[in-house]
C-alpha cells in the first residue's frame, strides 16, 4: 500500500451546532470552532471532519442543504469559513467538509424549480413518480413514514429516503453530477482537504426495482467524481456506506480503483440491535460477533484497502455509555475502548467529547429531544400504541441527541458552551466531565487519547502492521497482535467489569517487551506476568 499524507492522521469530527457558541445565541458556530483550534492542536489531531455548515433550514440539522455555496447564518459567514481553513492550516490541521449529495433541502433552488411543473428543466434533478392509488411503492423513509411525498402542484410524488424536506437527487442526470463536481472544486479551491461523503452508497439508486444502495452505476459515478475532481487535489475522502461489507469496501478503497480513500462500515454498529428490526430494537451487545466483525474488516482490507476506525459520531449514542460503563468505571472503560480502536489498522476518528468521556444524556421527556429521527419515531410508536416507557427506553439508549448535547468545556453555566440558552440541554454531568478538568488531570481520558494519537505518528507498526485476533472465543477479552518487520505489538483488553483469566503464548517471550500504554497505573512491564485482567483493563506491549 503506497503511503499517503494522511496515513498517520487522526480525524476529529465536529458537529458545529454543539461544539462552541461564540456569540451567545445558544448555537455553536464557526468562530467558536476557531476559538478552540489550540485545544484540538493540544489533542494532536490532524484533520477535522466538519459536519455540514452550508445554508439549511435545519430540518435535519444541516444535512438538508438549501445552498452549497453559502454558510448557514447560525454558523457565521463565508469569511468565517475561510478564516477557519486558514487558522487550521497554521496549526497543520486540515478541514474535511461533509458532502451531502444524495439529497438537498426542499428549499434548494433546484427543488423549488423542479416542483413548479412537469416539464420544468429541473424536473429530472429529483425523483418524481405519477400517483396510482397512493404512493408508488412501499419504500419507507429512514425517518418514519413513506419515502414518497405527494406534491399537489404537479399531482405527482417525489422520493425522499430521509425527511420529506430532503428530496433525493437524481444522480443519473449528468447535469446534476456536473453541478456537484463544480461545487466540490469550489470548496477544494478554498483550501479544504477532502470530504466525508454522506450516504454515498445511495447515489446509484434504482428506485423502481428498489435497488437503493450499491446501485449498478455507483462505482462508475465515484470513478467519474475521482477523475473529474478528487484526482486533481491531494484529497482525503471517506464514504459513509451503511451497506458496505469487507468485500465491497475493496471496490471503494482498493489500489487502482480510483474512488475513495476509506469508508465507514456500519456492521459493528448494529450488534446491539435485534437483527432486521432496526436501531430502536435493543439487545445486549454480541461481543464475540463484535470481535469477529472488527477482525474481518482488519484482515480483509489488509494491503487491499483502508479502514476507518470509529465508535462514535453524531448519529450514534456515546460509546462509554453504550458498550463501556459510564458510572464507576467511566474513565478506565473509555480508555479501554479508545485503546482497542486506536491500535487497529486504519484511520481513527474521534467524535467531539469522546476524548473527555462524555456520556449519553439519559433524558426521560421527549420535549428535551431535538432530532427529527427521534421525534418522528416517538410519534409513530405512540400512534401504534406502544407504551411511552418502552419508546423512551429505546430513545435514551440509541437516540442521536445523545451525541449532540453541547460540548462540555468547563464547569461554568452550560459547561462553558454558551452564555445564552443552548439549543439543546447540556448534559447535567458537565461539572464533573469537562475539557478544563480533563486537561489538568494527567490521568484523564483526554491525555490517554493524546498518547494514542501520538503513538500512531511515531510507530509504523500501528499504521502498516498486519492484524491477527487472539483468544477469539474469550467471552470478555479482546486480544490481538500487529506484526511489522521484526516487531510485534500485543493488545489485551477486558471489555467488561470482571477479572477474567487468560493465557497468551505470544506473551511468553517478553525479554525485549516494552509496555506502551495502559489504563491502570501499576501495570507490569512484562506481559508474562499478566494472566488476568482487572475491570476494563487494556494494555499494549511492544514485543521484540
Ligand atoms: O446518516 C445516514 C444514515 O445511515 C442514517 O440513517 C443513520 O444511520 C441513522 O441516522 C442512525 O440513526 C447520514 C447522516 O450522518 C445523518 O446525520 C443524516 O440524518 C442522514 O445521512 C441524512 O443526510
Ligand atoms: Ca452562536
Amino acid at each position: 500500500m503506497e503511503k499517503a499524507w494522511w496515513h498517520k492522521s487522526t480525524i476529529y469530527q465536529i458537529y458545529p451546532r454543539s461544539f462552541n457558541d461564540s456569540n451567545g445565541d445558544g448555537i455553536g458556530d464557526i468562530p467558536g470552532i476557531i476559538e478552540k483550534l489550540d485545544y484540538l492542536e493540544l489533542l494532536g489531531i490532524d484533520i477535522i471532519w466538519l459536519s455540514p455548515v452550508y445554508q439549511s433550514p435545519n430540518d435535519d440539522n444541516g444535512y438538508d442543504i438549501s445552498n452549497y455555496y453559502e454558510i448557514m447564518p447560525d454558523f457565521g459567514t463565508l469569511e468565517d469559513m475561510e478564516k477557519l481553513i486558514e487558522e487550521a492550516k497554521k496549526r497543520d490541521i486540515h478541514i474535511m467538509m461533509d458532502l451531502v449529495i444524495n439529497h438537498t433541502s426542499d428549499e434548494h433552488a433546484w427543488f423549488e424549480e423542479s416542483r413548479k411543473s412537469k416539464d420544468n428543466p429541473y424536473r429530472d434533478y429529483y425523483i418524481w413518480r405519477e400517483s396510482g392509488d397512493g404512493p408508488p411503492s412501499d419504500i419507507q423513509s429512514v425517518f418514519s413514514g413513506s419515502a414518497w411525498e405527494w406534491d399537489e402542484q404537479t399531482g405527482e410524488y417525489y422520493f425522499h429516503l430521509f425527511s420529506k424536506k430532503q428530496p433525493d437527487l437524481n444522480l443519473h442526470n449528468p447535469e446534476v453530477r456536473e453541478h456537484l463536481y463544480k461545487m466540490m472544486n469550489y470548496w477544494l479551491d478554498k483550501g479544504v482537504s477532502g470530504f466525508r461523503m454522506d450516504v454515498i452508497d445511495l447515489i446509484g439508486k434504482e428506485i423502481d426495482e428498489k435497488v437503493l444502495t450499491d446501485g449498478p452505476r455507483l462505482h462508475e459515478y465515484l470513478q467519474e467524481m475521482n477523475e473529474k475532481v478528487l484526482s486533481h487535489y491531494p484529497t482525503v475522502t471517506v464514504g459513509e456506506t451503511p451497506s458496505a461489507t469487507p468485500e465491497t469496501a475493496k471496490l471503494y478503497t482498493g489500489k487502482g480503483r480510483n474512488e475513495l480513500d476509506m469508508v465507514f462500515t456500519f456492521q459493528h454498529m448494529s450488534l446491539d440491535e435485534r437483527a432486521g428490526e432496526g436501531k430502536w430494537a435493543l439487545k445486549e451487545l454480541d461481543f464475540p460477533e463484535l470481535k469477529r466483525v472488527l477482525s474481518e474488516w482488519q484482515t480483509s482490507l489488509f494491503q487491499k484497502g483502508w479502514n476507518s476506525l470509529y465508535w462514535n459520531n453524531h448519529d450514534q449514542p456515546r460509546i462509554v455509555s453504550r458498550w463501556g460503563n459510564d458510572q464507576e468505571y467511566r474513565i478506565v472503560s473509555a480508555k479501554m475502548l479508545a485503546t482497542v480502536l486506536h491500535m487497529m489498522q486504519g484511520t481513527p476518528f474521534v467524535y467531539q467529547g469522546e476524548e473527555i468521556g462524555m456520556t449519553n444524556s439519559n433524558w426521560d421527556d421527549i420535549t428535551q429531544y431535538r432530532d427529527i429521527e427521534t421525534i418522528n419515531y416517538f410519534h409513530e410508536k405512540k400512534t401504534e400504541g406502544v407504551p411511552e416507557g418502552e419508546i423512551m427506553k429505546s430513545i435514551r439508549t440509541k437516540g442521536r441527541d445523545n451525541a449532540r448535547t453541547p460540548f462540555q468545556w468547563n464547569d461554568d453555566t452550560h459547561g462553558g458552551f454558551t452564555e445564552g440558552n443552548p439549543w439543546i440541554e447540556v448534559n447535567s454531568n458537565y461539572k464533573k466531565i469537562n475539557a478544563k478538568q480533563a486537561i489538568k488531570d494527567q490521568d484523564s481520558i483526554f491525555h490517554h487519547y493524546q498518547k494514542l494519537i501520538a503513538l500512531r505518528k511515531r510507530l509504523d507498526i500501528l499504521v502498516y502492521g498486519e492484524y491477527e485476533l487472539l483468544l477469539g472465543d474469550h467471552p470478555e477479552i479482546m486480544a490481538y497482535t500487529r506484526k511489522w518487520e521484526d516487531q510485534t505489538l500485543l493488545v489485551v483488553a477486558n471489555f467488561y467489569g470482571g477479572n477474567p483469566e487468560f493465557h497468551l503464548p505470544e506473551a511468553a517471550d517478553d525479554s525485549h517487551a516494552k509496555m506502551l500504554i495502559s489504563n491502570y497505573s501499576d501495570t507490569s512491564e512484562r506481559p508474562s506476568d499478566i494472566n488476568s485482567l482487572r475491570p476494563y483493563e487494556a494494555i499494549v506491549y511492544l514485543l521484540g
